[in-house]
């Protein structure tokens, strides 16, 4: 069963004419076949699920688990939405790349060599597993200390069966150009070992916004405006290089020992954009969804500003698209309904906050992306930055980590593991035969 926070993914590849697709598959979603000529099909690289195109935002199952086609009409898993429907990602990866090409971009990725070292030379042999830090997408986080130097990091360990070279490779050069920036957990170095891919990153141990606002439920409007400035500075180094980052969300915003804000989890990233381009895969986290992706649109740079004004309201009120979770209605939580929430509910701005605020959050209520700050492709930065909410915001010594951050996270022993959740610093280090497989053959 999959993890409320984590990203489902099904991968699939640009539509085909139908002639590529065996004659007799039949669409995952409305059973009819797919070879009818002139039909245009989605096919997923990893487990070969076939959908028409018209149907492919329909599919509920999770990459490599069949099922039959079902009645929600959001491809995320059902069951994973039942529990916790406003965190839980959605993805579909619309891949040109044919299946020779990938293999030889997988042996890239890793940089690595038969023996499963990095050509950086290092393997997992180098490394002490401590602890399990936290979940990603489809992935273990741990706290691992290298031999040689002592240096503590996270690493990222990815299961082989959701794979996917188009996504390992942009969240490796997304990885890459973050090392750069503060706000940003970059890549120590990564390696391969069989077929899985180990992530080694910067390691913040003031845990995530999201365990901190479990203890403060709501947080004051200063505070709020300190991590929103950080982390348009994080957007605005992602955006200066193209790169869409569309996985904001509390769970994804870690604390460094200051209270520092570094933005984590580029599985969703979209590279290679010029300000005016735009993108059309269907994703993001349900909650934070933009009107424009939620309608099925083309979309840009914009989303991610969407996605901030939606984070900014939840720290300082609760969720704008909060569903009425006591509801007896099952439907009343399906993510279709959030999706009309998102395009439709009239937003109510707390009483209690200033002028200042309240216009940032009356930002939710327009559903028009041409109307929304952050809007301008070549002037989303500097629109933000100029808001009256942040006027009192010194933009320099924000950049140069000068200003104080509201709160300190508690680090009280040798490794920070106090501000993360003991569901997973409770785990043993390695679980499943998979891994067990890996640590035998090193
Ligand atoms: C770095 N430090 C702590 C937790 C993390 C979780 C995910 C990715 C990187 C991390």
């Amino acid at each position: 069963m999959a993890d409320s926070n984590q990203t489902l993914q099904a991968t699939l590849q640009q539509p085909h004419n139908c002639h590529r697709h065996c004659r007799d598959a039949h669409c995952a979603v409305c059973t009819d076949r797919v070879g009818r000529l002139g039909c245009q099909v989605y096919k997923c690289t990893n487990c070969k699920l076939s959908v028409h195109k018209k149907c492919h935002k329909l599919v509920t199952t999770e990459c490599g688990q069949r099922s039959l086609p079902s009645e929600s009409t959001m491809p995320v898993d059902p069951s994973s939405m039942a529990s916790d429907p406003v965190h839980t990602a959605i993805l579909h990866n619309l891949s040109t790349h044919e299946a020779s090409e990938q293999v030889d971009e997988e042996s890239e990725a890793g940089n690595t060599g038969e023996s499963g070292k990095a050509s950086s030379g290092l393997g997992l042999e180098d490394f002490d597993l401590l602890h399990v830090i936290g979940r990603g997408s489809y992935r273990k986080v741990l706290l691992v200390q290298m031999k040689k130097s002592d240096h503590m990091y996270a690493m990222k360990a990815g299961k082989e069966e959701h794979a996917n070279i188009d996504r390992i490779q942009t969240k490796k050069h997304v990885l890459q150009k973050a090392s750069s920036c503060p706000f940003l957990v970059g890549l120590h170095s990564c390696f391969q070992t069989g077929s899985r891919l180990f992530f080694v990153l910067d390691y913040v141990n003031g845990g995530d916004l999201m365990f901190y606002m479990q203890q403060q439920r709501m947080i004051p409007e200063e505070h709020a405006r300190f991590y929103p400035a950080e982390i348009t500075l994080a957007f605005n180094y992602l955006h200066q290089r193209g790169i869409l980052y569309r996985n904001l969300k509390l769970d994804n915003i870690l604390l460094d020992s200051e209270g520092h804000i570094k933005l984590t989890d580029y599985c969703l990233c979209k590279e290679g954009l010029q300000p005016e381009d735009t993108t059309s895969t269907f994703c993001g986290t349900p909650n934070y969804l933009a009107p424009e992706i939620a309608r099925g649109e083309d979309y840009g740079f914009g989303v991610d500003w969407w996605s901030l004004r939606v984070l900014m309201y939840e720290m300082i009120g609760k969720s704008p698209f909060h569903l009425d979770e006591s509801s007896d209605n099952s439907d009343q939580n399906s993510n279709n309904n959030l999706l009309q929430v998102i395009l439709e509910r009239d937003i109510l701005i707390p009483r209690c906050l200033s002028v200042k605020a309240a216009s940032v959050l009356e930002g939710v209520l327009n559903r028009d992306p041409k109307e929304q700050l952050g809007c301008d492709p070549h002037r989303g930065f500097p629109d933000v930055q100029e808001h009256p909410f942040f006027q009192n915001v010194d933009w320099d010594m924000m950049e140069q980590k000068q200003v104080v951050p509201p709160f300190k996270p508690n680090i009280s022993d040798q490794f920070g593991l106090d501000n993360f959740d003991p569901e997973f610093t409770n785990e043993p280090v390695w679980l499943t035969s998979v891994d067990n497989d890996i640590v035998r053959k090193v």
